[in-house]
């Protein structure tokens, strides 16, 4: 079987990896020369657990090829992005998928599949067929013809948690949404090849929502523990201490307040949902609104100790958007630390062990990239800011003469 993967980022490079490993002949496109001549060298841009080996392997057996240009396959996997307007109204912008859907519309022949898997707001899968119906006048469209189609549609998310991907790939259920359901046995038959998880068959349009609707959740139930954590601050509780003992309760599982929301997902796909039924997405709207109002809460809590304690050395800990890997991307702890430094310069120190320097974000700030002993040495206050391992590690006697500002709980 062949198969295509268009986008070959987080989720597009894991999955044609593991599509090549099950024995698909896999053709990769992208829209960098980059990362193309990068995995054609049998090597990859992207840090994930265990991914290097597999990509070396595949491509060495020529069951992997990266290439700018889409070919004629079996079976077509779109995984671009679907980032959202920064003008205050979060418009979600699916012109990744309807230009990749444009390039696949002029390869597509009779009996071949195409599966959405990016993070789309409901009825995308619709509107990139409407795409191919377009272009393709020649080929019936599922949905829109009477018989049988020519193509399958379905709309696939993967699930999978950054630092686990390969594992998760293989191992997570997942929902399988077809535009109508022969095309969801289509997309079954073709997942059922790698996929050990269980694959539950449904429409197109409700697992675009599902999608949504598990991060959303997730959301909500964070800016619940955010806002606990606000509460607690201004009646002088530790919050730590409340949930600890509220999930002793057999049916309550609150999760954890931190500095915010960070990552490319959590922080982005509830904002599909409330742009498609403005007036009803009420909690969800504010729990977006609640998480980043915490990365403020703590930026101001951090101001005061700064101004309090005027020739202290403060030692931020962690940029990454959670804890154990290096990805900054729509990070708390790295906006607090930057807007730190750009008010107290070289007062401001950083650790963070996955960074080999400082990001652009701290450019002309004074900021210094130390590591964590000489934090311990140098700085008087400490601000905890993700809870990688080896924060957590730090003994209390080594801190116990710092100002401690503990946004993840690890030490109280
Ligand atoms: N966070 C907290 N408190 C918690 C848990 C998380 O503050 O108790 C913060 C983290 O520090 C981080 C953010 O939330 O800044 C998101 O981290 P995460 O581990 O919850 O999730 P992601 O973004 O790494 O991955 C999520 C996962 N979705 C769910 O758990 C519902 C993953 O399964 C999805 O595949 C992924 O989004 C995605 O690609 O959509």
């Amino acid at each position: 079987l062949n198969a295509s993967v268009i986008g070959l980022g987080y989720i597009g490079l894991p999955t044609s990896a593991v599509m090549a490993r099950a024995g698909c002949k896999v053709q990769g496109v992208d829209v960098s020369q980059n990362v193309v001549d990068t995995i054609n060298r049998g090597e990859v841009h992207i840090e994930e657990v265990d991914l290097d080996g597999l990509v070396q392997a595949v491509v060495n057996d020529g069951l992997l090829t990266a290439s700018l240009e889409v070919e004629e396959s079996d079976v077509f996997v779109i995984a671009v992005p679907t980032p959202f307007s920064h003008d205050g109204k979060h418009t979600p912008d699916i012109s990744y998928i309807l230009q990749a859907a444009e390039k696949v519309a002029g390869v597509l022949k009779k009996g071949d599949c195409v599966i959405l898997e990016s993070t789309s707001p409901v009825g995308t899968t619709e509107k990139m067929r409407d795409v191919f119906a377009e272009k393709r006048p020649d080929l019936a469209m599922p949905g829109l013809c009477e018989g049988t189609p020519d193509i399958s549609i379905a709309y696939c998310p993967e699930r999978v948690l950054p630092g686990r991907i390969l594992e998760e790939l293989i191992h997570n259920d997942r929902s399988i949404g077809g535009i109508t359901p022969r095309c969801a046995r289509k997309a079954l038959a073709f997942y059922k090849r790698f996929v050990k998880g269980e694959c539950v068959v449904t429409d197109a349009r409700s697992a675009e929502m599902t999608k949504l609707v598990e991060n959303a959740f997730r959301d909500v139930n964070i800016a619940f523990a955010n806002e606990l954590s606000m509460i607690a601050d201004k009646q002088g509780l530790d919050v730590w201490e409340v949930i600890r003992l509220a999930n002793r309760h057999p049916r309550v599982n609150v999760l954890q307040p931190g500095p915010g929301v960070g990552g490319h997902c959590i922080a982005v796909d509830p904002w599909f949902i409330v742009h498609g039924a403005p007036d009803e997405a009420n909690i969800i709207r504010q729990a977006r609104e609640t998480n980043d109002a915490k990365m403020h809460h703590v930026l101001a809590r951090a101001k005061v100790l700064a101004e309090e304690n005027p020739d202290a050395k403060i030692g931020c800990l962690g940029l990454a958007f959670k804890a154990n890997i290096d990805d900054f991307r729509e990070s708390p702890a790295l906006e607090i630390a930057a807007n730190l430094a750009r008010d107290y310069n070289e007062r401001v120190q950083i650790v963070e062990p996955y960074a080999h320097e400082l990001p652009d974000e701290f450019a002309g700030t004074g900021a210094q990239l130390i590591d964590i002993d000489e934090a311990l040495e140098d700085c008087d206050i400490l601000l905890l800011l993700v809870d990688h391992d080896v924060f957590k590690a730090i003994p209390a006697e080594e801190r116990s003469d710092k100002i401690v500002y503990d946004t993840r709980g690890v030490w109280s």
